[in-house]
């Protein structure tokens, strides 16, 4: 026969076991910086045309593009200051998402010398995708200036942000008849 107190000392210790193993599931989890965040891409239609994913690195966040049934040619991409896609302009994403020091470089390039535009790029901007014949394209780069942390420059900020697909680049567009800054894809960076 098994002792009453024996046994409910024994499910008192598992319990402890289990319970302290929750506590320490959820601390490592909480206190974690996001380590990486994507993006579904879709259309002014609603179709999915991209993929991106984004990883948290020393040196800033690495971003992976891919795309498909994209028109053939350079598109500019960037990364945009407001996590919403409202197709079919996409208007709501808001402009570049510039970082904190973007801003003030601005600034200081403004008060040096009025009539040179700053050449420095906001922040989100990425080098252009070059879309194959074939519809598809990928492209990798550091966002130098960014995080997925919980500052003013991470791309989880409060609000989101979105990244962008344009028709063109330098000028050129690679839909007939449509401006080349036009804004033909969006995702919220989650
Ligand atoms: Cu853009």
């Amino acid at each position: 026969m098994i002792n009453q107190n024996n046994l409910q000392s024994r499910l008192a210790s598992k319990l402890a076991v289990i319970l302290s193993y929750i506590t320490l599931t959820a601390v490592t989890a909480t206190s974690a910086i996001a380590q990486s965040a994507t993006s579904r891409i879709l259309n002014i239609k609603g179709v999915q045309v991209g993929t991106a994913t984004f990883t948290q690195t020393p040196l800033g966040v690495k971003v992976l593009l891919e795309v498909q049934n994209l028109a053939k040619g350079e598109h500019m991409v960037h990364v945009h200051e407001n996590g919403k896609c409202d197709a079919p302009e996409f208007k709501t994403s808001g402009k570049h998402f510039a970082s904190k020091d973007d801003n003030e470089h601005d600034h200081m390039q403004m008060m040096h010398n009025k009539h040179e535009e700053s050449k420095h790029k906001p922040a989100g901007d990425l080098p252009n995708i070059v879309v194959k014949q074939d519809g598809k394209g990928t492209l990798t780069a550091l966002l130098s200036e960014l995080s997925l942390g919980t500052g003013k420059n991470s791309l989880l900020k409060k609000g989101g942000t979105s990244i962008l697909i344009h028709a063109g680049a330098n000028g050129k567009s690679t839909i007939p008849n449509v401006d080349y800054k036009t804004r033909i894809a969006c995702g919220i960076i989650k």
